[in-house]
């Protein structure tokens, strides 16, 4: 082949690589890709934050428990623990709902004895450091994650 048909052959290559990659800062994995952000925010602020970093952007929601590991193994390389997730069980109390399209969660990772609703005041979602889910006021200021589309 000549140096030309190479060089064409790497340009498409690259372009079609292209439509997997993901704005800088974020991170793909399977056809999304997610941002790990190290500020902390409530979750108001947090939804926010997401919408502003990509149009399509939103707190992550864990689909699976592939997901799950994925997202164990990138908030343990970055050394980051209580994080916020896009659920809530705000609009009936038990009944976790996912932030975007208020649809029941399919997938759960609680930690033990969670999620409790202490003090009656945690109606939101969050990871601590073994990896697992915690229910946790909304109002206190957490890193979180954000995913799109
Ligand atoms: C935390 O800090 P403490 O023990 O009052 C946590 C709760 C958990 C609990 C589990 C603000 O409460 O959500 O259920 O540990 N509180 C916060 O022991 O994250
Ligand atoms: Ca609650
Ligand atoms: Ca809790």
């Amino acid at each position: 082949m000549s140096f030309v048909g190479i060089l064409l052959l790497v340009t498409i290559a690259s372009a079609a690589q292209g439509y997997r990659v993901c704005p800088k800062g974020w991170v793909y994995y399977r056809n999304r890709c997610y941002l790990f952000s190290e500020e902390k925010a409530t979750v108001k602020e947090a939804m926010k934050g997401c919408a502003n970093a990509a149009s399509n952007g939103r707190l992550v929601q864990v689909h699976n428990a592939q997901e799950e590991a994925w997202l164990e193994q990138q908030l343990k390389l970055r050394a980051m623990s209580r994080v916020w997730m896009g659920m809530s069980d705000i609009m009936e109390e038990t009944v976790f709902l996912k932030l975007t399209d208020a649809r029941k969660i399919a997938f759960t990772n609680w930690n033990d004895n969670e999620p409790n609703n202490h003090r009656g005041i945690e109606d939101c979602v969050e990871w601590v450091s073994n990896g697992k889910w915690n229910d946790a006021p909304c109002d206190v200021k957490r890193q979180f994650v954000c995913e799109m589309p």
